[in-house]
């Protein structure tokens, strides 16, 4: 055998041998590096006859391309056995439970809204929207509230800047009851809306918050009495605590758009610390406004007076859900604190009906 015969098959012996590519590539500097025993080999091409280079050139040439190919050829060889070896031992456990993902909760003014829909629903009332950003003229004018008027300072708000009076909405709603004008508005008696919605005023204290929550009342017919709302107030409040036996008390009262005008204040006791019961003890609880539409709001909606009149009323949503599910503060509704969502939160909605439900 030739010395290149000899040098090909020992270095291809080795090659074969190698077990990682650490080897390999000590072998592959080793023959094919700058100074490996081939590019040595080739080095000498230039001092030899020309004779002999053309026939040592081929074989040298030969010699180092099967040299690159057996350790090209053995690297994806040992490549491919790590490859396999890991696939056999890598395994995915599929039974492993998945990461627990963070459970929401129903916020309790979302719960009691629903609530309060759905009783009312169940007592026929529709449901009517307004913006929160609202016409100044919608927010006071029409409801008997003219510029100037004193009732203006006890529901300050927050303005709009640049919004003109009467021809842009300008005005954070303080109440809902702008909704009642809308809805006269746009809709002819006989008229039995609920509105339910935020409402905005410069107040903040434990329970008194800049934003929150009321739910409007509005019934507009023939012949429609002080029995009506008193009837309607009542039902809602025993539908809505649960509870039969409530006891009701109205006050005379006073708000621009509502003639004669009574607050609604519920009998209970709250001797035990975190514990309200309705319906019995000598405390008294506020519920909210309500009267008899003022005629001039009437007439102001284009509806006559003399033929149509009507009861409103307007309770804080969120003082209705800090009595119902006990909760000292309102502030704590806003603040967006998990532990207190966690506490208060609702799995799902619970939604109890006056009527055993619109299917029935
Ligand atoms: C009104 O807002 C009238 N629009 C209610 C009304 C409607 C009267 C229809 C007649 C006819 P008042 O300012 O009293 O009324 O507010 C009603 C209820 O909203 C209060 O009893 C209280 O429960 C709630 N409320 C008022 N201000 C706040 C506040 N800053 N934070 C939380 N609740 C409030």
């Amino acid at each position: 055998m030739s010395d290149l015969g000899k040098l090909q098959s020992e270095l291809l012996a080795r090659i074969t041998a190698a077990t990682d590519e650490a080897a390999l590539e000590a072998l592959r500097v080793e023959a094919l590096g700058k100074k490996g025993s081939i590019s040595e080999l080739l080095k000498t091409l230039g001092s030899i006859s020309p004779e002999e280079r053309k026939v040592r050139g081929p074989a040298l040439n030969g010699l180092r391309d099967a040299v690159a190919d057996a350790i090209a050829g053995r690297k994806a060889q040992l490549g491919d056995a790590a490859l396999d070896a890991r696939l056999k031992s890598e395994t995915v456990d599929v039974s492993l439970p998945p990461r627990p993902t963070a459970q929401g909760s129903v916020h309790p003014i979302s719960q009691v809204l629903e609530e309060i829909t759905a009783i009312f629903a169940d007592m026929g009332f529709a449901v009517a929207e307004g913006p929160d950003v609202e016409f100044d003229d919608y927010n006071f004018t029409k409801l008997n509230i003219p510029p100037n008027h004193p009732a203006r300072q006890m529901q300050d708000t927050f303005y709009m800047s640049g919004g003109e009076v009467g021809k842009e909405a300008n005005v954070l709603r303080t109440h809902t009851s702008p909704v009642q004008v809308r809805t006269m508005l746009a809709q002819k008696p006989p008229i039995r809306v609920i509105s339910p919605g935020r409402a905005y005023r410069v107040d903040s204290d434990a329970t008194h918050s800049p934003m929150f929550h009321q739910v409007e009342a509005l019934v507009v017919d023939r012949g429609i009495h002080l029995g009506h709302l008193k009837w309607t107030i009542e039902e809602f409040c025993k539908a809505f605590f649960e509870i039969d036996a409530i006891e009701l008390r109205a006050r005379p009262s006073f708000f621009p758009f509502t003639e004669p005008s009574l607050e609604w204040d519920m009998r209970c006791d709250r001797s035990v610390p975190g514990q309200i019961k309705f319906g019995q003890g000598n405390d008294w609880l506020e519920l909210g406004g309500s009267g008899m539409v003022n005629p001039k709001v009437l007439s102001g909606c284009g509806i006559d007076p003399a033929q149509y009149s009507g009861f409103a009323f307007g309770f804080g949503l969120d003082r209705m859900a800090m009595l119902k599910y006990a909760i000292p503060d309102i502030r704590g509704f806003f603040e967006s604190d998990i532990r207190w969502l966690k506490h208060y939160g609702f799995a799902a909605l619970d939604i109890p009906t006056l009527y055993g439900g619109l299917s029935k």
